[in-house]
């Protein structure tokens, strides 16, 4: 039989197979070959046991997860702070992986001047943003759903406390999800929702013909380092996605378009045709996969 993995929790896995879910583990060689199945693969069960996992079309460290097809980028205008950089590296790894990255904003009652700067920022590279906060109607972001997410994985993913959960049950009101504070002091979340799971969005808009999950995932804390599992300081370029249509066109075949002469990302920049944010953000991935790259060579 062929089903879905819609949550794994200590080794357990709920397969939604047919219609229903079967609880499985996972056969011993995977832990051999350290493959782990992940919320989200297409697998193969037999009494009870997953034995084999079908071809991905991508994976996903974090959140930890296989054949995603749009990953909801989740971002509070405030409390917690929005971190640009992290917005950046998750658009860039979801581009590099063949994800479309969706920003949403939340807590736009909180601060609505920061949240219109980052619509600004996100619309002028093309990427779909939405700014919500409990008293927006939520229309326009369901459509969005009932449009793009047939038969397709999507999940929501940012830092903890900026309102996943929430978001998601307000969409969906059937889901009754947890939600938890974000603490006054530290400004950070307090890490309410602890597994991945996935949501059928058939169940959540009656309609047996959509096929689309919806995952909510564990918010990460901001100071967690971001892993990068398959892509080199090379390609970091391509996964910012303003910056391709001036790829090539500077001076040196070799510029790493951080500070080189002639470097036409740098023009770009300068003449405001690349946001600010994320010329600054690319400099950081790419102090940090430049220094990943040097360890590798050893
Ligand atoms: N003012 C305001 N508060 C919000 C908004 N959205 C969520 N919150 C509050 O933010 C807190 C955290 O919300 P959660 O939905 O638990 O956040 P989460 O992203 O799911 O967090 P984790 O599960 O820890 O990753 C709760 O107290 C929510 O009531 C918003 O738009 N405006
Ligand atoms: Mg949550
Ligand atoms: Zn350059």
């Amino acid at each position: 039989m062929e089903g879905i993995i819609i949550k794994g929790l200590g080794g357990l896995y709920d397969i939604l197979c047919d219609g229903n879910i079967v609880q499985c583990r996972a056969r011993g060689v995977f832990r051999h070959e350290n493959i782990t199945p992940y919320v989200g693969d297409r697998v193969v069960i037999e009494d009870d046991c997953i034995v084999d996992i079908i071809d991905r079309r991508n994976t996903l460290i974090r959140p930890p997860m296989a054949n995603l097809d749009i990953l909801f980028i989740v971002a509070a205008a405030k409390k917690p702070m929005p971190v640009t950089a992290t917005l950046d590296k998750m658009i860039s790894i979801a581009d590099h992986k063949g994800i479309e990255p969706v920003v949403i904003v939340t807590k736009n009652d909180l601060d609505p001047k920061r949240a219109d700067e980052l619509k600004e920022i996100y619309s002028s590279i093309g990427v779909d943003v939405f700014v919500t906060d409990p008293d927006s109607d939520k229309a326009e972001l369901l459509e969005f759903f009932k449009e793009k997410c047939r038969g397709r994985i999507s999940a929501f993913s940012g830092a903890s406390g900026v309102g996943k959960s929430t978001l998601l049950n307000a969409l969906f009101p059937a889901l009754g999800l947890a939600t938890g504070d974000v603490s006054r002091k530290i400004q950070r979340g307090k890490h309410t929702t602890r597994h991945v799971e996935l949501y059928s969005l058939n169940d959540l808009f009656g309609d047996e013909s959509y096929n689309g999950f919806i995952a909510d995932t564990p918010g990460f804390s901001m100071l967690d380092p971001t892993i990068y599992d398959d892509y080199t300081v090379d390609e970091l370029p391509y996964t910012f996605r303003e910056f391709r249509p001036y790829l090539g066109e500077c001076k040196y075949t070799k510029c790493t378009h951080t500070k080189e002469e002639g470097c036409a990302i740098l023009e770009a920049l300068s003449e405001g045709k690349i946001p600010k944010s994320r010329h600054e953000s690319f400099l950081e991935l790419h102090g940090i996969l430049k220094n990943i790259h040097a360890w590798d060579k050893k």
